[in-house]
């Protein structure tokens, strides 16, 4: 059906177009390029008419960070706007992030006005000069999948269409709009367009049946193969599909440098979180959505192994060198990828060695969860705070309606999350300060949930967490801050160990450039945004303060923050 709407201005077809689209926000970080949106948005405001709600983020890390916990909750893309070339700077690493987790995200930034004068919204501030670059979108072009610049108002709606369609198909990803003020600023009278949009995003995709059965064939004859997964539970749906193979072959599947809840963490089968001691047992590998199955510097499955990978990009094509060896690589939707498979592997496999690999593999998940209870009651009463007993503490909050963002150190083994969209962990790419910004988007995606966000304290400092408590004071989005102060950059300091074992800064115990001592007191900064706040230094306290802190969030719908004084390493 064609719609017909009345604006003023191309900014404000703009905004009509996004909310028609359905994109239910926009993350914004404003300058002088936004002034014909800001504008539009006041006249629309005025009069009831429908918009993204702009949402104000006082720096471009958590504004992308918002947009990529809410698209990975709800699966739909929201809009980023940030201020022209040095806005984008600040956001560059946000968008990273978003291209590598394949989180679907349109983000813009405003361009500099074109002209000197002579045009409404020509250039009138002395920045005008300087902030203009020769190709704003280089910036991001190498992360994003599309990139834009509306140059005239006439294909707006193409232009719109067009960056959420690509944005959507898969593998997901960033697009990128700049949007030039002068063009923002045109005046119009109404905007027509198609309603609902003539541009679908391709649907999901199913490997060839005979490619399924090839690789059926492989799996279901092996003597023992294991299923090694990463980030298939980007869509929920594939964690059922993950569930029903695993028990048509009977075999372990490892969370391997998981982002997602990827198989249920109660289900017998699940074999833990690393599958290097069991590379060499394996005579064939399922690898589902891994971009790092296994670290070959360090261990790589035998040589004879069979390997399948399974993705909607299995070869992982914008990764410069990923050379993990690939006898069958199956492009399709993991969910529907998964389900062929398991029904043809049901269809090949012996019952009898089905059930004696379970076996196997129950006692090994048995093994690993007692370990995990060990480990973490072995340091229950050490002070400092041992990180294991931290984790395990907050694991045991963790219910059917919550949803744990974890940006480095929360221990996912101390946690049983069972339920398929309930645990987001740090992107491949780790750029840090991606976790404030996440939970906040991921509670605004799901405000019945309660969202738990554990961070380091080096995450927590790059998450810029003055811009992200404001959001959460200012908009009402309430979230559970747990920082893991350990006072340093421990990531940092251990690569310097396994880099160099016995070297000099080992030896002297020297780790310049690592130090986060003297640490500031971080629940002072979500305080000055009315959070509720604490400090908690005695592991007999933890479970007391969390509670505290769980029911300001869940009670009163207040942000709270805790800062656990941790064991120094
Ligand atoms: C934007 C960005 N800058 C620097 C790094 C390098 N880096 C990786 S982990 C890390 C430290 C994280 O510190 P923290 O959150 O306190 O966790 P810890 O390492 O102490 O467990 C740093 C600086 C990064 N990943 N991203």
């Amino acid at each position: 059906m064609q719609k017909r709407a009345a604006v003023e201005s191309t900014a404000e077809a703009y905004l009509e177009l996004l909310a028609a689209r359905g994109v239910e926000y926009l993350f914004a970080n404003a300058g002088t390029d936004f002034a014909p949106l800001i504008e539009a948005y006041a006249k629309r405001d005025a009069q009831g008419q429908a918009a993204p709600r702009p949402i104000t983020v006082p720096h471009e890390v958590p504004a992308v960070a918002m947009a990529h916990g809410y698209a990975m909750v709800s699966g739909r893309p929201q809009a980023v706007m940030v201020h022209v070339i040095v806005g984008a700077g600040n956001a560059v690493g946000g968008i990273i992030n978003a291209a590598r987790s394949n989180v679907p995200m349109l983000f813009s930034a405003g361009r500099n006005p074109i002209t000197e004068a002579d045009h409404s919204g020509s250039r009138d501030r002395p920045i005008h000069w300087a902030q203009e670059s020769f190709d704003q979108a280089a910036m991001v072009r190498e992360f994003v999948k599309w990139d834009y610049e509306l140059r005239s108002a006439s294909d707006l709606e193409t232009v719109v269409d067009r960056a959420l369609a690509l944005a959507q198909a898969e593998p997901q990803g960033p697009v990128y709009l700049t949007l030039p003020r002068e063009v923002l600023a045109e005046r119009r009278e109404a905007i027509e367009y198609a309603d609902p949009a003539r541009m679908a995003a391709p649907g999901p995709l199913l490997p060839s049946p005979e490619s399924v059965a090839e690789a059926a064939q492989l799996l279901a004859s092996a003597r023992n193969p294991i299923i090694i997964v990463k980030a298939a539970g980007r869509d929920p749906g594939a964690v059922a599909s993950l569930v029903t193979l695993a028990e048509a072959l009977g075999a372990p599947v490892f969370d391997q440098f998981h982002t997602y809840l990827n198989f249920p963490q109660d289900h017998p089968l699940h074999g833990g979180f690393d599958a290097m001691p069991h590379l060499e047992e394996a005579d064939a590998i399922l690898v589902v959505e891994s971009d790092v199955p296994w670290l070959p510097a360090l261990k790589r499955p035998r040589p004879d192994a069979r390997i399948v990978h399974v993705g909607v990009d299995p070869l992982f094509s914008r990764y410069p060198l990923r050379g993990f060896p690939t006898d069958l690589a199956l492009a399709g939707t993991p969910r529907l990828a998964l389900r062929a498979l398991a029904d043809a592997v049901a269809r090949l496999v012996d019952a009898s060695a089905v059930a004696e690999r379970r076996r196997r593999s129950e006692g090994l998940h048995a093994r690993q969860r007692d370990a995990a209870a060990a480990r973490a009651r072995a340091v229950q009463s050490d002070s400092p705070i041992d990180m294991a007993w931290l984790s395990r503490c907050v694991g045991d909050l963790v219910d059917d309606r919550t949803i744990l963002v974890n940006e480095y150190d929360f221990d996912a083994s101390q946690g049983v999350f069972t339920r398929p969209g309930s645990y987001f962990s740090a992107p491949p790419a780790g750029g840090l300060g991606w976790g404030l910004g996440a939970a906040l988007g991921a509670k605004l995606a799901a405000p019945e949930q309660t969202v738990i966000c554990c961070v380091g304290d080096g995450a927590y400092i790059f998450g810029a967490p003055t811009a992200a408590h404001f959001v959460s004071r200012a908009y009402g989005i309430p979230v559970l801050f747990v920082v893991f102060n350990n006072r340093m950059w421990n990531a940092v300091k251990r690569a310097v160990q396994s880099h160099a074992k016995d070297g000099w800064a080992v030896k002297m115990d020297s780790m310049p450039l690592t130090e986060l001592d003297p640490a500031p007191d971080y629940e002072l900064i979500c305080r000055a945004s009315g959070g509720h706040a604490e400090r908690v230094e005695d592991p007999a306290q933890l479970p007391g303060a969390l509670e505290r802190a769980l029911r300001v969030v869940r009670v009163e719908k207040r942000q709270a923050i805790l800062n656990v004084i941790c064991k120094k390493p």
